[in-house]
């Protein structure tokens, strides 16, 4: 029997984390299915330990010969798909490129907590740009400096940050997205790459299932 991959997200209106390795499935081509767990619901913390011992979405499950391998953290995921699919290119060939694209993947995931807190993802809506503090700005400008160099390096003419589609590239999925959501202005060629990462098939699959969420009067319970 085929392998089999399951990954569980969170809301995906919502869940930054979950689009990451989302992004990185698809782009193996695999084959998978996918559970949603609603974010910020009283049995949510309940749902999501059910399936994974951390306690956090994502989460990927691989069952191959009858064993289910249990798969936690956004880039953990990532990883695992880049060894299992090599043929997916999801980290670049050269090492030397290899090496920058793994120090914007890990930049990002411990990082940016500024604009994470004052930019929630809400992929699915546009909303008005709250006050930026100079912590917001920063982790901006550092952000827009990272994707000018590198794009400027390998992703000239419609590429991505290093050329080929990445795992740079999953990781910063969910800002492009907030970049959107929240009109950021921007350089012309952070600009477009926003745009080509938008416009990703899979990008564009997990917006139609975020804005459903929306029109279904998705709200975060008040405080
Ligand atoms: N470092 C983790 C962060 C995962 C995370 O914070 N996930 C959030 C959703 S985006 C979550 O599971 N929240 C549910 C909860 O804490 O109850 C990763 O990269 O996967």
């Amino acid at each position: 029997m085929a392998t089999q991959y399951r990954l569980i997200i969170g809301t995906r209106n919502w869940s930054s984390w979950s689009l990451r390795p989302y992004l990185a499935l698809r782009a193996t081509g695999a084959k998978f299915d996918e559970v949603v767990i609603g974010l910020d619901r009283p049995q949510t913390k309940a749902e999501i330990l059910a399936q994974s011992p951390a306690g956090r979405v994502p989460v990927l499950k691989i069952t191959e010969a009858g064993e289910t391998t249990t798969v936690f953290d956004s880039l953990a995921i990532c990883e695992t798909l880049a060894d299992r699919f090599p043929q997916a290119g999801l980290w670049p060939q050269d090492w030397r490129t290899r090496a920058l694209a793994r120090s914007y993947a890990a930049e990002m995931h411990s990082g940016f907590a500024a604009l994470r807190t004052a930019l929630p993802m809400e992929i699915a809506r546009t909303l008005p740009q709250p006050q930026l503090s100079d912590a917001v700005k920063a982790d901006i400008a550092r952000i827009v400096d990272a994707w000018t160099d590198a794009l400027t390096r390998y992703g000239k003419d419609g590429g991505f940050l290093f050329g080929r589609f990445s795992v740079a590239d999953c990781m910063y999925g969910p800002v492009v997205t907030r970049f959107r959501t929240y009109d950021i202005a921007l350089p012309k060629i952070v600009d477009a790459y926003c745009t080509r990462m938008m416009a990703l098939p899979a990008m564009q699959d997990w917006l139609t299932e975020a804005q459903k969420e929306v029109a279904g009067g998705l709200k975060r319970p008040q405080a």
